[in-house]
């Protein structure tokens, strides 16, 4: 696992929490790393506190530093179209360790060749993702779904 290191938000900096913090990177072993990198620096254009843990990061490093960060949300990339195996179990590690009301959005390319996407999106909000992409998703459209979810979030919170 690495840092990204882009901008001024890279591990030094990820405590902050003035900012909505998300976790960035493309889960288990897959190396493509090109999409997360766009989207740690679109969050971060955006004004985000965006981590970017890169490629080949295992689900557990997603949990230890959303944990460590106090993070908001994770928007996790998975191309190679093994994502089904490396997130099994993913939303009961989140809960484990304190964390069940993160927010899990998923993108890239989920499946193994050509097929419905809406299998996909029902396969992994199964498995406990908020929100799940079809591939080529512009990550601007995830930033404003977030934006809703945490409105949402927070007017179920208020007394
Ligand atoms: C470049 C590339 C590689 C490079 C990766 C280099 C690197 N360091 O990143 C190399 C050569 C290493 C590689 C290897 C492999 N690759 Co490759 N690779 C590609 C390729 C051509 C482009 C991927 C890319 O960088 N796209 C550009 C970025 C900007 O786009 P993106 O990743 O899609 O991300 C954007 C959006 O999708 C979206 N997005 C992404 N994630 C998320 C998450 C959220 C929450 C949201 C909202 C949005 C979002 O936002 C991103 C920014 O705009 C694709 C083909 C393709 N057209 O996608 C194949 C492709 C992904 N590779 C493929 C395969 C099979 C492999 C290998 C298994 C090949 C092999 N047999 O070894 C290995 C995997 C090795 C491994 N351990 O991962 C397949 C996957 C097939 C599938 N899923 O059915 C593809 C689709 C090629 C194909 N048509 O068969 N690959």
């Amino acid at each position: 696992m690495f840092y990204d290191g882009i901008g001024d938000d890279s591990v030094e900096n990820y405590s902050k929490k003035d900012k909505i913090t998300v976790i960035t990177g493309t889960v288990g072993v897959d190396a493509h790393v090109i999409g997360t990198k766009i989207i740690t620096r679109i969050l971060q254009d955006e004004g985000f506190n965006a981590v970017g843990l890169g490629a080949q990061t295992p689900v557990e490093e997603f949990v230890k530093v959303a944990q460590e960060t106090a993070a908001d949300a994770v928007f996790m990339s998975s191309l190679y179209g093994m994502a089904e195996m490396d997130v099994q179990g993913i939303r009961a590690k989140f809960t484990e360790a304190g964390l069940g009301g993160i927010l899990l959005y998923i993108g890239g390319i989920l499946g193994v060749m050509k097929h419905d996407w809406r299998e996909d999106e029902e396969k992994f909000k199964k498995i406990g993702f908020d929100r799940v992409y079809p591939p080529e998703t512009d990550v601007r459209l995830a930033i404003e779904d977030l934006k809703k979810d945490l409105a949402f979030k927070a007017k179920m919170a208020a007394p």
